[in-house]
């Protein structure tokens, strides 16, 4: 019998499945979340040439980069909360790497978020998703498609007088997908929580009730317009940083063509 490996090549080769690359280019032009100025802000990523072929360096080019964690696409780790400070495996480089690959469940908001960009799921929107899609499996990705991704500039992160204005989770929200026990969510927004969710109770309550649950996020996904509501996998492996709280990473789903 031919093995599920084998197939899967086979399907790569002849087209029938494709891979979906969820990743945003990463640079220093890449946006990076803005916190209220009493707490620290991440750097965005800068890149430094170390040789290009040149005196520095006759065969080679090579850069030096220097970017926050949690940078562009990226994973956000238990231990990035401290809900999840003192759970086993909560750092990039301890978590088993079979919780990197799941199936994606895509809940798509894109109508919600296009009438109001401080939109939060709700879990009778999950509860309507499973209506019609099956119940979401353990083990799952959980993706947000609001097509916040497709926006430019500073229509980006959104930022009005009053702070950013982007969508994110309901807590209860979070709480049924903890509940079905998910690997984590993913959204197209610069970070797992809604713009507004700071002065939410809990602050943060995405980030809080996730990660104390040993839940992971991804943030800065695109793409996911590309994906069926179910049938894909996602694998989004961290580097394995030293006790890292996240790292950027690269995203790919695969998923029949
Ligand atoms: C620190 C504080 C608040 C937030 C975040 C980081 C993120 O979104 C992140 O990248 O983890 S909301
Ligand atoms: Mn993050």
């Amino acid at each position: 019998m031919p093995s599920v490996l084998t197939q899967f090549v086979a399907e790569l080769a002849a087209g029938t499945l494709k891979v979906v690359d969820l990743t945003q280019p990463l640079g220093p032009d890449t946006p990076v979340i803005g916190l209220p100025p009493i707490f620290a802000s991440s750097p965005g990523m800068t890149i430094e040439q170390i040789s290009h072929y040149d005196d520095k360096g006759p065969a080679w080019y090579w850069n030096t980069i220097r970017l926050g964690e949690h940078t562009g696409t990226h994973f956000d780790a238990p231990v990035h909360w401290v809900t999840g400070k003192d759970l086993a495996d909560n750092t990039t480089d301890t978590i088993p790497a079979r919780r990197f690959i799941g199936p994606a469940c895509v809940i798509d908001v894109v109508q919600q978020c296009a009438e109001n960009p401080d939109f939060l799921l709700t879990p009778e929107h999950i509860q309507d998703w499973e209506l019609a899609h099956g119940p979401i499996p353990t083990g799952a990705w959980v993706l947000m498609r609001t097509d916040w991704s497709k926006r430019q500039g500073a229509n980006f992160l959104n930022v009005g007088e009053d702070g950013p204005h982007a969508p994110g989770l309901h807590r209860a929200a979070s709480e049924l997908l903890v509940a079905r026990d998910v690997l984590g969510v993913g959204v197209e927004t610069v970070g797992t929580d809604a713009g507004q969710a700071g002065s939410f109770e809990p602050p943060f309550p995405n980030h809080h009730i996730m990660h104390g649950a040993g839940k992971f996020g991804l943030a800065s996904l695109c793409n996911l317009d590309q994906l069926p509501p179910t049938g894909a996998i996602v694998i989004a492996a961290p580097l394995k940083i030293v006790g890292g709280s996240g790292s950027p990473l690269r995203v790919l789903a695969i998923c029949p063509a």
